[in-house]
């Protein structure tokens, strides 16, 4: 009895033990979590990563070559005008070119009622377009938030008609199609009465203004954003350019959002390093894991270092009712060509409506440029930059040991010439061949010329598929 008795003792201590290391460990992690929903614990220093770490952590951006970004607000509504007259700008900068105060601009919120928004049709066009993740404008400048913050009122639930949260939506369906949710999210705020500096033409004093505890309200929304919403992949700072904000607040804000979510991907717009619109980051320690040229395209790759270009559609990143100057599907096909080319992200704006749509113009091109990508996608995904100079009938990208020719101008005389190429060739085809019939290859010292049939098989972009002997040798 007493033997049984000791080892059921024992066993109950046992089990006691270990229950109570359970909840220790629960409680600490809820802790933690705590602290990290709070936004107020104890940062770590990020430590410094290996190469493998980061090449790790960058991996899923750098296969996905191609995002859509999203600007949408309160600035839908005016679309471009105010009080019955067109404002010059981009559509998003309305309060700023229409020397709008707060208390003009705040009332949309009334107005705001996107009732044709579905965020699954969204997220169905940007992936049947090819994109494999979605930036959108959680708070642009003018400080209105597209989901249900618990730090202010001016938001889309707790202040318009449609109190439906825009993000908790759009996050779902990403999640659900497997597109990576990502947030766009404004340094600069026009609205906040502790943001400075304050708007020229603002009758609000800048008096009693407290910027430390307007880096609070930010860092605790941004807290909110990297915790309510299921995994996040990229956070897309931007408005970083004010004197107010500093290198120091840019290094505290890149390690507090690492701490938080370790694997996120932070751009160059965190810290004071974007080299303007260029958007390179510039010597000196700046933060951020990948650089933003705005509205163009690096001339070449820059080894070591990644980049995306964001772009829109036609000349504005809000919705303008009156902006039609669009680039054509072939154009934009041709810069995420160019810019694969180079090594770069695509990242491609919609603004949608104040109803909630896409505009018909952006659907139209999105859809045209899903139907090249899905015969041609390899050649963008994940794709390195050209080993080789710029051919005059195209552009190359590569993989490991095949090269993409493609080809936007089908020679004459039907032969490819690849300038540069050492490599043996072991078989070259047309990507939009199911079959993949092999092409007549003639292979020269350091060029290789392949015999085309006489049409190409697209009129926007050709694929010519090299599949060579070993890695392909730099030029
Ligand atoms: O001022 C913003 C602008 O409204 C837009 O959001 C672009 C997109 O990258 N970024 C800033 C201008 O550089």
């Amino acid at each position: 009895m007493e033997k049984a008795g000791e080892a059921m003792l024992e066993k109950r201590a046992i089990i006691g033990a270990v229950i109570i290391c359970v909840g220790t460990i629960w409680l600490l992690k809820g802790s933690w979590n705590q602290g990290l929903r709070a936004g107020e614990r104890q940062q770590i220093k990020i430590p410094v990563e290996t190469k493998e770490q980061r090449d790790q952590r960058m991996a899923w951006w750098r296969e996905a070559r191609f995002g859509m970004f999203i600007h949408w607000g309160l600035y839908a509504l005016p679309a471009g005008e105010w009080q019955g007259r067109r404002v010059r700008g981009i559509g998003e900068w309305i309060m700023h070119y229409g020397q709008i105060p707060v208390e003009e601009y705040e009332p949309l919120t009334k107005q705001f009622n996107p009732v044709k928004f579905n965020a699954d049709e969204w997220v169905k066009l940007a992936k049947d377009a090819g994109m494999k993740y979605i930036v959108i404008t959680s708070k642009h400048h003018d400080g209105f938030c597209l989901w249900d913050s618990k730090l202010t009122e001016y938001d889309v639930v707790d202040a318009t008609p449609f109190k439906r949260s825009i993000l908790k939506e759009l996050s779902d369906a990403c999640h659900k199609e497997g597109i990576k949710m990502c947030w766009y999210h404004s340094i600069m705020d026009w609205h906040h009465p502790d943001y400075l500096p304050r708007r020229p033409w603002e009758k609000r004093p800048a008096a009693g203004a407290d910027f430390d505890r307007y880096i609070r309200y930010l860092k605790g929304q941004v807290s909110e954003l990297l915790t309510s919403f299921g995994p996040i992949g990229v956070m897309w700072f931007d408005g970083e350019w004010e004197d107010t904000w500093t290198h120091e607040h840019g290094k505290d804000l890149y390690d507090y959002v690492r701490n938080i979510r370790p694997d996120i991907i932070i751009n160059n717009r965190v810290d004071k390093g974007r080299r303007g619109m260029a958007g390179l980051t510039k010597e000196g320690g700046f933060r951020g894991d990948f650089g933003t040229p705005e509205q163009e395209i690096p001339a070449t790759g820059v080894a070591g270092m990644d980049w995306e270009t964001c772009m829109t559609m036609n000349n504005t990143w809000g919705y303008k009712s009156y902006d039609d100057n669009w680039k054509s599907t072939e154009d934009l096909l041709h810069k995420l060509v160019d810019i694969a080319s180079k090594g770069g992200n695509f990242l491609l704006n919609v603004g949608p409506t104040a109803e909630g749509l896409i505009p018909a113009a952006s659907v139209e091109r999105l859809q045209a440029m899903g139907r090249w990508v899905k015969v041609n996608g390899e050649s963008i995904y994940g794709t390195g930059a050209s080993p080789f100079e710029r051919p005059a009938w195209g552009r190359y990208t590569k993989k490991k040991d095949i090269l993409y020719a493609h080809v936007f101008d089908w020679p004459g005389d039907n032969k490819l010439v690849v300038e540069g190429l050492k490599n043996k060739v072991k078989t070259a085809y047309l990507l939009a061949d199911e079959e993949r019939s092999a092409l007549k290859v003639v292979q020269e010292a350091d060029r290789v010329i392949v015999a085309l049939p006489q049409e190409a098989p697209d009129a926007i972009d050709s694929v010519v598929v090299l599949q060579v002997e070993g890695e392909i040798k730099e030029k």
